[in-house]
Protein backbone atom coordinates (compact mmCIF):
# COMPACT_ATOMS: atom_id res chain seq x y z
CA UNK A 1 0.00 0.00 0.00
CA UNK A 2 3.18 2.26 0.55
CA UNK A 3 4.14 1.85 -2.52
CA UNK A 4 0.59 2.62 -4.21
CA UNK A 5 0.43 5.30 -2.55
CA UNK A 6 2.47 8.14 -5.06
CA UNK A 7 0.60 6.57 -7.53
CA UNK A 8 -2.78 6.81 -6.18
CA UNK A 9 -1.71 10.70 -5.27
CA UNK A 10 -0.13 11.81 -9.01
CA UNK A 11 -3.92 9.82 -10.43
CA UNK A 12 -5.32 12.22 -8.50
CA UNK A 13 -3.37 15.09 -9.28
CA UNK A 14 -3.71 14.53 -12.98
CA UNK A 15 -7.74 14.52 -12.27
CA UNK A 16 -7.58 17.53 -10.26
CA UNK A 17 -5.13 19.24 -12.74
CA UNK A 18 -7.80 18.00 -15.83
CA UNK A 19 -10.87 19.25 -13.94
CA UNK A 20 -9.13 22.48 -13.43
CA UNK A 21 -8.61 22.24 -17.20
CA UNK A 22 -12.11 21.85 -18.54
CA UNK A 23 -13.92 23.76 -16.13
CA UNK A 24 -15.47 25.65 -15.58
CA UNK A 25 -16.83 25.62 -19.36
CA UNK A 26 -15.76 25.10 -22.85
CA UNK A 27 -15.97 28.83 -22.74
CA UNK A 28 -12.13 28.11 -22.86
CA UNK A 29 -12.09 25.87 -26.03
CA UNK A 30 -9.76 27.39 -28.67
CA UNK A 31 -11.39 28.72 -31.46
CA UNK A 32 -9.20 28.19 -34.78
CA UNK A 33 -10.37 30.07 -38.17
CA UNK A 34 -8.15 29.36 -41.72
CA UNK A 35 -7.70 32.46 -43.67
CA UNK A 36 -6.66 31.99 -47.37
CA UNK A 37 -5.66 34.44 -49.45
CA UNK A 38 -3.64 33.91 -52.85
CA UNK A 39 -1.26 36.34 -52.52
CA UNK A 40 2.46 36.47 -51.59
CA UNK A 41 4.19 37.34 -48.23
CA UNK A 42 5.04 40.47 -49.04
CA UNK A 43 1.96 41.37 -50.03
CA UNK A 44 0.19 44.27 -48.33
CA UNK A 45 -3.49 41.70 -47.63
CA UNK A 46 -0.56 39.32 -45.89
CA UNK A 47 0.84 41.74 -43.57
CA UNK A 48 -2.94 42.80 -42.80
CA UNK A 49 -3.91 39.30 -42.33
CA UNK A 50 -1.10 38.80 -39.73
CA UNK A 51 -1.84 41.83 -37.83
CA UNK A 52 -5.43 40.65 -37.47
CA UNK A 53 -4.10 37.10 -36.36
CA UNK A 54 -1.93 38.86 -33.71
CA UNK A 55 -5.22 41.38 -32.23
CA UNK A 56 -7.74 38.31 -32.27
CA UNK A 57 -5.08 36.46 -30.20
CA UNK A 58 -4.53 38.98 -27.83
CA UNK A 59 -7.53 40.22 -27.18
CA UNK A 60 -9.18 36.41 -26.44
CA UNK A 61 -5.74 35.84 -24.06
CA UNK A 62 -5.00 33.11 -26.36
CA UNK A 63 -8.49 31.71 -27.25
CA UNK A 64 -9.02 32.74 -31.10
CA UNK A 65 -6.29 31.69 -33.56
CA UNK A 66 -6.58 32.61 -36.35
CA UNK A 67 -3.90 30.95 -38.94
CA UNK A 68 -2.89 32.37 -42.26
CA UNK A 69 -2.28 30.33 -45.51
CA UNK A 70 -0.73 32.84 -47.74
CA UNK A 71 -0.31 31.91 -52.03
CA UNK A 72 -3.22 29.98 -52.49
CA UNK A 73 -2.63 27.20 -50.63
CA UNK A 74 -6.52 27.26 -49.36
CA UNK A 75 -7.35 27.41 -53.08
CA UNK A 76 -7.48 30.17 -56.12
CA UNK A 77 -8.76 33.03 -55.46
CA UNK A 78 -12.24 31.72 -57.15
CA UNK A 79 -12.12 28.69 -55.14
CA UNK A 80 -11.91 31.14 -51.94
CA UNK A 81 -14.72 32.97 -52.95
CA UNK A 82 -16.75 29.66 -53.18
CA UNK A 83 -15.30 28.28 -50.08
CA UNK A 84 -16.87 30.94 -47.81
CA UNK A 85 -19.94 31.07 -50.05
CA UNK A 86 -20.10 27.25 -48.85
CA UNK A 87 -18.57 27.65 -45.61
CA UNK A 88 -15.16 25.37 -46.73
CA UNK A 89 -13.27 28.78 -45.64
CA UNK A 90 -13.41 30.42 -42.32
CA UNK A 91 -11.87 33.46 -44.18
CA UNK A 92 -10.74 35.32 -47.29
CA UNK A 93 -9.30 38.39 -48.76
CA UNK A 94 -10.87 38.25 -51.87
CA UNK A 95 -10.62 41.36 -54.42
CA UNK A 96 -13.40 43.13 -55.84
CA UNK A 97 -12.69 42.01 -59.34
CA UNK A 98 -13.25 38.70 -58.39
CA UNK A 99 -16.23 39.29 -55.96
CA UNK A 100 -17.80 40.80 -59.46
CA UNK A 101 -18.72 37.22 -60.83
CA UNK A 102 -20.74 36.66 -57.40
CA UNK A 103 -22.00 40.14 -56.72
CA UNK A 104 -22.77 41.93 -59.88
CA UNK A 105 -23.05 45.78 -58.71
CA UNK A 106 -19.66 45.28 -58.09
CA UNK A 107 -18.65 45.93 -61.12
CA UNK A 108 -18.95 50.21 -60.76
CA UNK A 109 -15.68 49.42 -58.15
CA UNK A 110 -14.00 47.82 -61.83
CA UNK A 111 -14.20 50.60 -63.64
CA UNK A 112 -10.62 52.00 -65.22
CA UNK A 113 -9.17 54.98 -64.23
CA UNK A 114 -12.41 56.27 -61.77
CA UNK A 115 -10.61 56.24 -58.38
CA UNK A 116 -7.84 58.57 -58.10
CA UNK A 117 -5.71 56.38 -55.58
CA UNK A 118 -6.55 53.98 -53.18
CA UNK A 119 -7.65 56.53 -49.98
CA UNK A 120 -10.09 57.75 -52.49
CA UNK A 121 -11.62 54.46 -53.87
CA UNK A 122 -12.20 53.75 -49.66
CA UNK A 123 -14.17 57.01 -49.14
CA UNK A 124 -16.14 55.71 -51.97
CA UNK A 125 -16.72 52.43 -50.42
CA UNK A 126 -17.76 53.67 -47.71
CA UNK A 127 -20.06 56.41 -49.01
CA UNK A 128 -23.92 55.36 -48.55
CA UNK A 129 -24.26 54.37 -52.58
CA UNK A 130 -20.63 52.06 -51.73
CA UNK A 131 -22.47 50.61 -48.39
CA UNK A 132 -25.39 49.77 -50.28
CA UNK A 133 -23.38 48.04 -52.99
CA UNK A 134 -21.08 46.68 -50.70
CA UNK A 135 -24.24 45.37 -48.74
CA UNK A 136 -24.92 43.22 -51.52
CA UNK A 137 -22.04 41.20 -50.96
CA UNK A 138 -22.90 39.92 -47.55
CA UNK A 139 -26.00 37.93 -49.38
CA UNK A 140 -23.74 36.38 -52.81
CA UNK A 141 -20.51 35.56 -50.72
CA UNK A 142 -20.26 36.41 -46.55
CA UNK A 143 -19.23 38.67 -44.01
CA UNK A 144 -17.28 41.45 -44.83
CA UNK A 145 -15.01 42.28 -41.87
CA UNK A 146 -12.22 44.54 -43.27
CA UNK A 147 -11.33 46.83 -46.56
CA UNK A 148 -7.97 46.50 -47.65
CA UNK A 149 -6.04 49.19 -50.08
CA UNK A 150 -4.50 48.01 -53.11
CA UNK A 151 -2.85 49.36 -56.11
CA UNK A 152 -2.47 51.06 -58.62
CA UNK A 153 -2.00 48.93 -60.63
CA UNK A 154 0.33 48.65 -64.23
CA UNK A 155 1.52 46.96 -67.12
CA UNK A 156 4.10 44.50 -67.22
CA UNK A 157 5.86 43.28 -70.02
CA UNK A 158 8.82 41.35 -71.79
CA UNK A 159 8.37 42.30 -75.22
CA UNK A 160 8.42 46.62 -74.65
CA UNK A 161 7.92 49.58 -72.79
CA UNK A 162 4.24 50.85 -72.80
CA UNK A 163 4.26 54.72 -73.47
CA UNK A 164 0.73 54.78 -75.19
CA UNK A 165 -2.25 52.51 -76.12
CA UNK A 166 -0.61 51.73 -79.48
CA UNK A 167 2.17 50.06 -77.93
CA UNK A 168 -0.61 47.66 -76.20
CA UNK A 169 -1.41 46.55 -79.90
CA UNK A 170 -1.60 42.15 -80.20
CA UNK A 171 0.28 42.39 -76.47
CA UNK A 172 -1.21 39.03 -74.96
CA UNK A 173 -1.91 40.44 -71.47
CA UNK A 174 -3.47 38.30 -68.56
CA UNK A 175 -6.00 39.83 -66.78
CA UNK A 176 -8.18 39.32 -63.58
CA UNK A 177 -11.89 37.09 -64.41
CA UNK A 178 -13.37 40.19 -64.51
CA UNK A 179 -15.96 41.61 -67.67
CA UNK A 180 -14.65 45.41 -66.50
CA UNK A 181 -10.55 44.38 -66.15
CA UNK A 182 -11.51 42.32 -69.89
CA UNK A 183 -13.04 44.91 -71.27
CA UNK A 184 -10.49 47.57 -70.37
CA UNK A 185 -7.88 45.91 -72.07
CA UNK A 186 -9.83 44.58 -75.10
CA UNK A 187 -10.69 48.43 -75.66
CA UNK A 188 -7.08 49.50 -75.18
CA UNK A 189 -6.29 47.08 -78.45
CA UNK A 190 -4.43 44.12 -76.33
CA UNK A 191 -5.17 40.34 -76.61
CA UNK A 192 -6.80 40.48 -72.94
CA UNK A 193 -6.61 37.07 -71.61
CA UNK A 194 -8.22 35.81 -68.31
CA UNK A 195 -5.95 33.73 -66.10
CA UNK A 196 -6.32 32.78 -62.62
CA UNK A 197 -3.56 34.84 -60.41
CA UNK A 198 -2.14 31.28 -59.16
CA UNK A 199 -1.31 30.35 -62.65
CA UNK A 200 -0.23 33.70 -64.13
CA UNK A 201 4.01 33.01 -63.22
CA UNK A 202 3.73 29.34 -65.05
CA UNK A 203 2.07 31.43 -68.24
CA UNK A 204 4.37 33.87 -68.47
CA UNK A 205 7.39 31.52 -68.10
CA UNK A 206 6.04 29.44 -70.53
CA UNK A 207 5.26 32.46 -73.11
CA UNK A 208 1.18 31.95 -72.91
CA UNK A 209 0.83 35.31 -72.37
CA UNK A 210 3.89 38.55 -72.64
CA UNK A 211 3.00 40.32 -69.56
CA UNK A 212 -0.07 41.26 -67.11
CA UNK A 213 -1.27 44.01 -65.01
CA UNK A 214 -0.46 44.52 -61.31
CA UNK A 215 0.79 46.48 -58.28
CA UNK A 216 4.55 46.62 -57.92
CA UNK A 217 4.70 44.30 -54.78
CA UNK A 218 2.86 41.15 -56.98
CA UNK A 219 5.17 41.50 -59.68
CA UNK A 220 7.98 41.24 -56.76
CA UNK A 221 6.61 38.86 -54.08
CA UNK A 222 5.21 36.57 -56.61
CA UNK A 223 8.74 36.86 -58.62
CA UNK A 224 7.28 37.78 -62.06
CA UNK A 225 9.98 40.34 -62.51
CA UNK A 226 11.67 37.14 -63.28
CA UNK A 227 10.08 36.48 -66.52
CA UNK A 228 9.70 40.65 -67.95
CA UNK A 229 11.51 43.36 -68.72
CA UNK A 230 8.95 46.39 -68.27
CA UNK A 231 6.95 47.67 -65.71
CA UNK A 232 5.01 51.26 -67.62
CA UNK A 233 3.04 53.00 -64.97
CA UNK A 234 -0.24 52.89 -66.79
CA UNK A 235 -2.04 53.26 -63.33
CA UNK A 236 -5.42 52.62 -64.76
CA UNK A 237 -6.42 51.20 -61.92
CA UNK A 238 -6.76 49.91 -57.66
CA UNK A 239 -8.79 47.81 -56.05
CA UNK A 240 -10.04 47.08 -53.08
CA UNK A 241 -9.44 43.64 -51.20
CA UNK A 242 -11.83 42.49 -48.45
CA UNK A 243 -11.86 40.28 -45.14
CA UNK A 244 -14.86 37.97 -45.72
CA UNK A 245 -15.64 35.66 -43.01
CA UNK A 246 -18.48 32.51 -43.41
CA UNK A 247 -21.91 33.71 -42.46
CA UNK A 248 -22.20 30.62 -40.67
CA UNK A 249 -19.04 30.44 -38.89
CA UNK A 250 -19.68 33.88 -37.86
CA UNK A 251 -23.42 33.32 -36.53
CA UNK A 252 -21.79 30.20 -34.38
CA UNK A 253 -19.39 32.74 -32.60
CA UNK A 254 -20.15 34.26 -28.84
CA UNK A 255 -20.61 38.16 -29.56
CA UNK A 256 -18.27 38.79 -27.23
CA UNK A 257 -15.64 36.59 -29.77
CA UNK A 258 -17.60 38.48 -32.63
CA UNK A 259 -16.86 41.58 -31.38
CA UNK A 260 -12.71 40.70 -30.51
CA UNK A 261 -12.75 38.91 -34.58
CA UNK A 262 -14.63 42.72 -35.80
CA UNK A 263 -12.12 44.95 -33.42
CA UNK A 264 -8.94 42.80 -34.89
CA UNK A 265 -9.99 43.12 -38.26
CA UNK A 266 -10.65 46.96 -38.02
CA UNK A 267 -6.99 47.47 -36.63
CA UNK A 268 -5.37 45.18 -39.02
CA UNK A 269 -7.25 47.59 -41.99
CA UNK A 270 -5.67 50.74 -41.07
CA UNK A 271 -2.11 48.53 -40.51
CA UNK A 272 -2.15 47.02 -44.28
CA UNK A 273 -2.71 50.72 -45.52
CA UNK A 274 -0.10 52.12 -43.58
CA UNK A 275 2.25 48.92 -44.62
CA UNK A 276 0.96 49.57 -48.36
CA UNK A 277 1.71 53.21 -48.57
CA UNK A 278 5.34 52.20 -48.29
CA UNK A 279 5.69 48.83 -49.57
CA UNK A 280 4.11 50.24 -52.82
CA UNK A 281 7.64 52.50 -53.43
CA UNK A 282 9.71 49.94 -52.12
CA UNK A 283 8.67 47.57 -54.09
CA UNK A 284 9.13 50.38 -57.27
CA UNK A 285 12.79 50.42 -55.94
CA UNK A 286 13.40 46.65 -55.64
CA UNK A 287 12.15 46.02 -59.09
CA UNK A 288 14.26 48.93 -60.10
CA UNK A 289 17.40 47.34 -58.67
CA UNK A 290 16.52 44.27 -60.28
CA UNK A 291 17.08 45.96 -63.98
CA UNK A 292 13.38 45.83 -64.85
CA UNK A 293 12.78 49.11 -67.05
CA UNK A 294 10.29 51.12 -65.39
CA UNK A 295 8.42 54.54 -67.33
CA UNK A 296 6.41 57.00 -66.51
CA UNK A 297 3.95 58.00 -69.17
CA UNK A 298 1.13 60.40 -70.27
CA UNK A 299 -1.64 58.89 -68.91
CA UNK A 300 -4.50 61.35 -70.99
CA UNK A 301 -4.86 58.60 -74.15
CA UNK A 302 -5.34 55.80 -71.60
CA UNK A 303 -8.24 57.53 -69.97
CA UNK A 304 -9.54 58.84 -72.82
CA UNK A 305 -9.87 55.67 -74.89
CA UNK A 306 -11.44 53.86 -71.79
CA UNK A 307 -13.57 56.57 -70.05
CA UNK A 308 -16.60 55.81 -72.13
CA UNK A 309 -16.62 52.02 -69.64
CA UNK A 310 -18.18 54.27 -67.19
CA UNK A 311 -21.55 54.56 -68.59
CA UNK A 312 -21.40 51.24 -69.94
CA UNK A 313 -22.27 49.47 -66.85
CA UNK A 314 -25.76 48.33 -66.82
CA UNK A 315 -28.09 50.51 -66.58
CA UNK A 316 -29.65 49.53 -63.04
CA UNK A 317 -26.21 50.70 -61.93
CA UNK A 318 -25.96 53.86 -63.80
CA UNK A 319 -27.24 55.78 -60.82
CA UNK A 320 -23.97 54.12 -58.45
CA UNK A 321 -22.07 55.68 -60.65
CA UNK A 322 -23.20 58.89 -61.06
CA UNK A 323 -22.75 59.13 -57.01
CA UNK A 324 -19.67 57.55 -56.67
CA UNK A 325 -18.35 60.22 -59.64
CA UNK A 326 -19.46 63.06 -57.06
CA UNK A 327 -17.35 61.58 -54.24
CA UNK A 328 -13.96 63.18 -53.99
O1 LIG B 1 -5.62 40.86 -55.19
O2 LIG B 1 -5.67 38.35 -59.49
C1 LIG B 1 -5.07 39.40 -59.17
O3 LIG B 1 -4.28 39.94 -59.92
C2 LIG B 1 -5.31 40.02 -57.82
O4 LIG B 1 -4.50 41.12 -57.70
C3 LIG B 1 -4.99 39.09 -56.72
O5 LIG B 1 -5.80 38.01 -56.80
C4 LIG B 1 -5.10 39.64 -55.32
Amino acid sequence: MKKMLPILLSVLFVVVLNLAHTSPSSAKDKIVLKLGHPSSTIYPAHIGALKMADEAMKRSNGQIEIQVFPMSQLGNERDLAEGIKLGTVDIAIISNMMISNFAPAAAVFDLPYFFKDPDHLLRAAMSPTGQEIIKTYEAKVGKVLAYYRNGPRSVYNKIRPINTPDDLKGLKLRVVQNKGLLATFQTLGAVAMPVPFSEVYSSLQQGVIDGAENDPETVLGMKHFETVKYYSLTNHFTHLNYVFINKNRWKKLTPAHQQIIAEAALVSQEAEAEYQKKSFSDSIQKLKELKIVINELDRAPFVAKVKHLWDDVPAEYAGYVADLKSID
